[in-house]
């Protein structure tokens, strides 16, 4: 069998280990169930006590290569599929070329094919104890955290509910290029191109909760918090991962998600609820949320102070506003460094997306920038939503090529050639230069 292993092949076992896996889970969800405490989280400390036999997410021995351990992470994740990045796993866009059933991945990414972003690691909650609890001065009677507006699982499916698609894409993604096409150090994880999926998310949407619960006219800020471990940086506790969307937001487009792609909410991304904020930075999406405190005042975490703003010399000297809207990017469904054969023509598929408004085009270049042919749109571009393209190019003589490919969105959003430098290495938005070689 060649290198290009057929998918059939390569996603058997695959399917088998992650069968195997999920018995196994299941077998020690029921055995710690007994201990579990009242508010139904298993998370960090308690988890590994509950499972002395060994590390609760322990893959069972692998059929084929895995990606490497990921602490934290739940679901399998196949080296053909994912890149280890510390608690995180990001998502080949080479991949996108070959689904389970040999042809290409879709709009929406599939559960196990989508990346995860974790700050800690990915917490096993009880969905029949859980509660999302709502309290707060922006609410009426202003509840207290102590006695809030609760609401089980089986009260929010019984809400209208609402189905939408949306991006779920990483602030910090493309970072690895404002140094390896800048020269410039940022800290944090080295995504490439796949901190993103798009999914299909049906929930009820939070303006719905809100109203029930009691919103005020004086409400300002709304904070989800989530359940998973709370990240400890320099010895110092940050709290449950958590960050305020303006009122406005939350009554737009904001969904409490419960399913993603027609299935239950998966642990990795969230279960039993997590939010969804279209169009925004990732952190935005609270997964596992537990609880969403509502205010007649602006909220402050780490989350939207220290992290996810921009600072350099290019920003104000407090850093910029918290981060809201995604900018503007391309990725070919191609490897860096790939091998084409010369003199043949290929089609080079891709997609490029804006948290701002739908793309409106998508040019790509082969010559290293100097000329731009448009591509060919393959969907009919949405907010909120990737568009998927593709470009025919046939490379007459052998060598190195440079591709790229520069989106720009209804708004006049594009990619420039270089990103402005911050920090933490933000929001990175300009044309990627993706190397290839026809041989
Ligand atoms: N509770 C909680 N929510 C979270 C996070 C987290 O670590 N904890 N990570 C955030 C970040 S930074 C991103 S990019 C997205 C990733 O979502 P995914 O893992 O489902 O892809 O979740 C966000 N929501
Ligand atoms: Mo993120």
């Amino acid at each position: 069998m060649s290198a290009d292993i057929p998918s059939e092949a390569a996603h058997q076992p695959t399917a088998g280990r992650r069968d195997g896996w999920e018995r196994r889970e299941l077998l020690r969800l029921l055995a710690v169930g007994a201990a579990a405490p009242a508010a139904g989280v298993l998370t960090g400390a308690r988890r590994a006590a509950a499972a002395p036999a060994g590390p609760a997410a322990a893959p069972p021995p692998a059929a084929g290569p895995t990606a490497g351990p990921v602490p934290g992470i739940v679901k399998p994740l196949p080296a053909e599929w994912f890149v280890p990045r510390g608690t995180n796993a990001e998502m080949r866009f080479d991949a996108l070329r070959a689904g389970a059933d040999g042809r290409p991945v879709g709009r929406h990414v599939p559960v196990e094919r989508f990346f995860v972003r974790n700050h800690t690691s990915t917490p096993l909650i009880d969905a029949g104890t859980w509660r999302l609890r709502l309290f707060g001065s922006g609410l009426r009677g202003a509840p207290t955290a102590e006695r809030p507006v609760e609401f089980s699982l089986a009260e929010l499916r019984a809400l209208p509910s609402h189905t939408t698609t949306a991006l779920i894409e990483c602030a910090g993604n493309g970072r690895s290029f404002f140094t390896g096409q800048q020269h410039q150090s940022v800290p944090g994880t080295p995504w490439t191109l796949g901190g993103i999926g798009s999914a299909r998310w049906r929930g009820v949407r939070l303006a719905e909760v809100l109203r029930r619960a009691g919103l005020t006219a004086d409400a300002v800020d709304v904070m989800p918090a989530g359940l998973d471990p709370e990240p400890v940086v320099g010895g110092v506790g940050l709290g449950r991962v958590r960050r305020p969307l303006p009122v406005a937001k939350a009554l737009d487009d904001v969904l409490l998600a419960y399913e993603m792609n027609g299935e239950p909410l998966t642990p990795d991304h969230g279960a039993p609820v997590r939010v969804v904020v279209p169009g925004w930075v990732g952190i935005a999406s609270i997964k596992w949320v537990g609880t969403v405190e509502v205010a007649d005042r602006p909220l402050f975490s780490p989350w939207n102070t220290d992290s996810y703003r921009l600072f350099g010399p290019d920003y104000p000297p407090g850093g910029s506003a918290p981060l809201t809207t995604q900018v503007v990017k391309s990725a070919f469904e191609l490897a860096r460094d790939a091998v084409l054969p010369a003199g043949r023509t290929h089609r080079l598929h891709g997609r490029s997306w804006s948290g701002a408004a739908p793309v409106r085009r998508v040019e790509v270049s082969v010559d290293g920038g100097r000329r731009w042919r448009r591509a060919e749109l393959r969907d009919e571009p949405r907010y909120g939503d990737w568009t998927r393209w593709h470009v025919d190019w046939r490379p007459e003589r052998p060598g190195r090529y440079e591709l790229r490919a520069r989106a720009t969105d209804r708004l006049g959003g594009t990619q420039p050639e270089t990103a402005v430098f911050n920090r933490e290495g933000y929001l990175f938005d300009a044309v990627v230069v993706h190397p290839v070689t026809a041989a």
